[in-house]
């Protein structure tokens, strides 16, 4: 094999005669977005879009800084500066088909672990006009039931002391506003891109909530001068795998060390209120719409939820990835009623949209045989994911009378792997989850004390006192921890 090209601004001619290159010039003199959390979403979805609209010329003035708030993003860091922060998106067809082409948004990156100067100043600059974020769930730093600012986090407890050594986002955010304040500069936009129910104004609350603490004048000129657009955000990125390095060296002759894999579907709907002016997004496919409430809702609870039901039974059941689950008669015929007879009924009518269609599409989608998405990845962070995924649709159908059993039974499951650790063979399953020791802990007494795991407040609310759930429950645990076949117990509901 001929040695591959190492992916670079100075080879970008080369690797151009082997797949698409950006055909636009890249400076870091351009940079109109500060984005946090450069994760392989991001660079599958925002970025992607930002290089579409470059590559017709239009985004000129928005290329984008990438920031790392976490030890974790150093990584990327040194692969971006080795790479002259270019990457390779491998677009995976259902038919086998690949199509990777290198993208050209991201223009800078620094990490604010290290010295947080750099990166106030930038989001600081006249020329940073949005900084949006893909944080996850998690990083809202509120808490799940309550949706309250979470204070008892010792970086928040840092950064309130010491504003001028920011810790997290909101530290981050609050020491650059203030500079902009008193230099006179107009605020930027804060574009949240979390799967999170109104993850704007969820951003809205959980900054002001801390500015006030840290500088209540500086929060009511936040609340007067920042926009924070409700947005929702959709595409399927599965981790990155040593095949996919290998595939791009062997059959493109790219080497790239950290490449981003996708589906071919995307979609963006974003409210249009940006405090000092947006690319034209539009013109490369993304919906601006007065209220994206109702299709926030339908993603999560349609989409990330099902993805979590598939997650959570599928790891037991000893599946390995979303697409395994989908060649599974019984996991395509649970999915199903879970979607249609309780994550539906809540939704209502969505204006401009067909449910039945957006459903055929979204099990065609987790159907993809190529995108091979780890359960371990959905399953990952669930505490910060269940809530509002599938928790506050359990909730809805206990206020409304609907169904309850299909999303009951995935709780149990979910009880079951944090306690055991162990798909149904007795494989260990490596639990990723910040709250990891304290879901084990509940889940370990579920022997003595059948509902420990759903006495978790901070996750289930008060859904303890709810008896037509429990009494459901209580019948899911003991027929998962009698007999791990989670696959028999589906069945038996379909
Ligand atoms: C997934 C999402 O994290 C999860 O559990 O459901 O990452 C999902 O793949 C994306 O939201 C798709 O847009």
């Amino acid at each position: 094999m001929k040695t591959p090209i190492q992916l670079q601004q100075e080879n970008l001619q080369e690797v151009g005669s082997h797949m698409p290159v950006p055909n636009y010039s890249r400076s870091s003199d351009k940079t109109g977005i500060v984005h946090i959390g450069v994760g392989g979403f991001h660079r599958a979805h925002q970025a992607y879009y930002l290089h579409l609209l470059n590559k017709r010329g239009y985004a000129q003035e928005w290329g984008i800084c990438g920031i790392g708030l976490r030890e974790a993003d150093s990584k990327l860091h040194d692969i971006f500066k080795k790479q002259d922060h270019l990457y390779t998106l491998i677009v995976k067809h259902p038919d086998g088909k690949i199509e990777p082409e290198i993208i050209g948004s991201i223009v800078d990156f620094k990490m604010g672990t290290t010295d947080p100067e750099p990166v106030i100043a930038r989001m600081a600059d006249p020329d940073t006009r949005i900084v949006s974020l893909t944080i996850t769930e998690g990083g809202y730093n509120f808490n799940p039931t309550t949706g309250e600012f979470n204070f008892d986090n010792p970086h928040i407890q840092h950064e309130l002391l010491n504003p001028n050594d920011p810790k997290t986002v909101y530290g981050f955010l609050s020491a650059a506003l203030k500079r902009r304040r008193d230099a006179g500069l107009p605020a930027f936009t804060i574009l949240s891109c979390d799967n999170i129910e109104h993850n704007g104004d969820m951003a809205r609350k959980m900054l002001l909530t801390f500015a006030e603490v840290q500088d209540s004048d500086l929060a009511t000129w936040i609340a007067q001068e920042v926009r924070f657009p409700n947005s929702m955000v959709d595409r399927i990125t599965p981790v990155t795998t040593q095949a996919d390095i290998k595939t791009l060296a062997q059959s493109y002759g790219v080497h790239d060390f950290w490449p981003v894999t996708c589906e071919p579907f995307i979609q963006w709907v974003v409210e249009d209120k940006f405090s000092n002016g947006r690319p034209d997004f539009e013109k490369v496919g993304v919906q601006f719409v007065r209220d994206v409430g109702p299709y926030e809702k339908m993603k999560l609870r349609l989409l990330n939820a099902g993805h979590s039901v598939l997650g959570l039974l599928g790891a037991i059941h000893g599946h390995p990835t979303i697409n395994a689950c989908m060649e599974d008669e019984t996991f395509v015929t649970y999915l199903r009623a879970f979607l249609d007879t309780e994550a539906t009924p809540i939704l209502g009518n969505i204006e401009g949209i067909d449910l039945a269609d957006y459903k055929d599409i979204l099990l065609q989608r987790f159907a993809n045989p190529n995108i091979k998405d780890s359960v371990s990845r959905i399953c990952s962070e669930s505490s910060a994911k269940l809530p509002k995924f599938l928790i506050a649709t359990v909730y809805d159908n206990l206020a409304t009378g609907g169904s309850i059993k299909f999303g009951t039974l995935v709780i149990a499951a979910w009880c079951y792997y944090s306690d055991k650790g162990k798909d149904r063979h007795g494989h260990l399953i490596e639990i990723i989850d910040a709250m990891g020791t304290e879901l084990n802990q509940a889940a370990k007494q579920t022997k003595t004390d059948s509902l420990a795991f759903i006495r978790q407040e901070s996750l289930f609310g008060n859904l303890i006192k709810n008896e037509r759930f429990t009494k459901l429950y209580a019948e899911a645990i003991q027929k998962i921890y009698k007999d791990v076949n989670i696959k028999k117990h589906m069945k038996d509901m379909i």
